[in-house]
């Protein structure tokens, strides 16, 4: 109900408040180049482009550990303690923190701000309670079902009518899309192929997009498309900790994610659910913001949303996703 879910995200606020100053010191303090340093960026399995550092892993340490004496029936999952135990992570209907201390952690290491704490509670599989922390950048952005998102306490979208436009075609459209940091050259041709078939002009065949962007945080990426500082985003491969937290926030802001096979949101009705609810544990993702319907046309801002997905989806179908 409302109540225990507001303690919930009560609950994540205070802790990623709590963990605020040790990501903005390490922020500080982290090195690329220095190896010997306890503030060193390291390679996971051999890629430098997907690196981690020990504030990622004091971070998640700090968060799993005040949760759990709060909540000690409840699971965790989070993105240093899964990828490093190499443990596949039981998906159960349980209330389930699903945690990334530092999403973005590449830019994190490079010194650039759009780089957060996301944490995310799903309760029957489904996400609940979101709050991703940009410390750098001092961007609080929360929500609980049924409750909101908001933005350093101000409600989402920022964005509102008529600046909040209602675009009818993907070439009005802003995207924000990732390449990863996979760096081999089969998954790269296809997703910058991808990329230039966006951009590209209409007659030569691409979708003419107004612009693409690439933040280097799904977390963070999710929050733009809430504020309404974009249209779209789209991304090959992110995890559950990646978006869970980010997933509620958009829905919160009226937004709609689309996870290959099924769509999630307030507004979407519950026939274009099917064939099953957003799965956050797939690693397909397509998030659209908030469309107003047209001046007398109700229900045209959830049809504008497939369409616009639609179309997006037309031009990157073949981008492989992974298993
Ligand atoms: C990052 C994701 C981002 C993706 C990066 C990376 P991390 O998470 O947020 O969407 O493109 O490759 O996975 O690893 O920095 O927490």
């Amino acid at each position: 109900d409302a109540a225990a879910l507001q303690a919930y995200l009560d609950t994540a606020v205070a802790l990623a408040r709590e963990v605020g100053p040790a990501f903005t010191d390490g922020f500080r303090r982290t090195g690329r180049f220095a190896a010997s340093s306890a503030f060193a960026a390291e390679a996971k399995l051999g890629n430098e482009a997907d690196c981690v550092t020990a504030v990622d892993r004091y971070i998640e340490e700090q968060l799993f550990a005040r949760l759990r004496k709060v909540y000690p029936t409840h699971r965790f999952v989070g993105e240093e303690t899964t990828a490093e135990s190499g443990d596949d992570y039981a998906v159960t209907d349980d209330p389930t923190w699903v945690v990334d201390p530092v999403d973005g952690t590449n830019n994190f290491v490079h010194h650039l701000p759009y780089t957060g704490i996301s944490i995310g509670l799903a309760i029957n599989r489904e996400p609940v309670v979101g709050v991703v922390y940009l410390p750098v950048l001092d961007e609080l952005y929360t929500a609980a079902r049924g409750l909101g998102a908001h933005l350093n306490g101000a409600p989402l979208p920022i964005v509102r009518p008529p600046a909040l436009t209602s675009p009818t075609a993907l070439s009005q459209c802003s995207l924000i899309a990732e390449h990863g940091s996979a760096r081999s050259a089969a998954v790269l041709e296809s997703r910058l192929g991808s990329f230039k078939r966006l951009l590209l002009d209409k007659e030569h065949g691409g979708a003419c997009l107004q612009n693409l962007r690439v933040m280097g945080s799904a977390a963070y990426d999710l929050t733009l498309v809430a504020r309404g500082a974009a249209d779209m985003y789209w991304e090959c491969g992110p995890h559950a900790w990646d978006f869970a937290a980010g997933a509620v926030i958009l829905r919160e802001a009226g937004g709609a994610l689309f996870d290959g096979a099924g769509w999630w949101g307030a507004d979407v009705p519950e026939h274009e659910r099917r064939p099953r609810p957003f799965d956050m544990w797939r690693r397909k993702l397509l998030a659209i913001r908030h469309i107003p319907d047209l001046p007398g046309k109700p229900g045209s801002g959830r049809a504008l949303q497939k369409q616009l997905a639609a179309e997006l989806l037309a031009v990157v179908q073949d981008v492989p996703y992974p298993p």
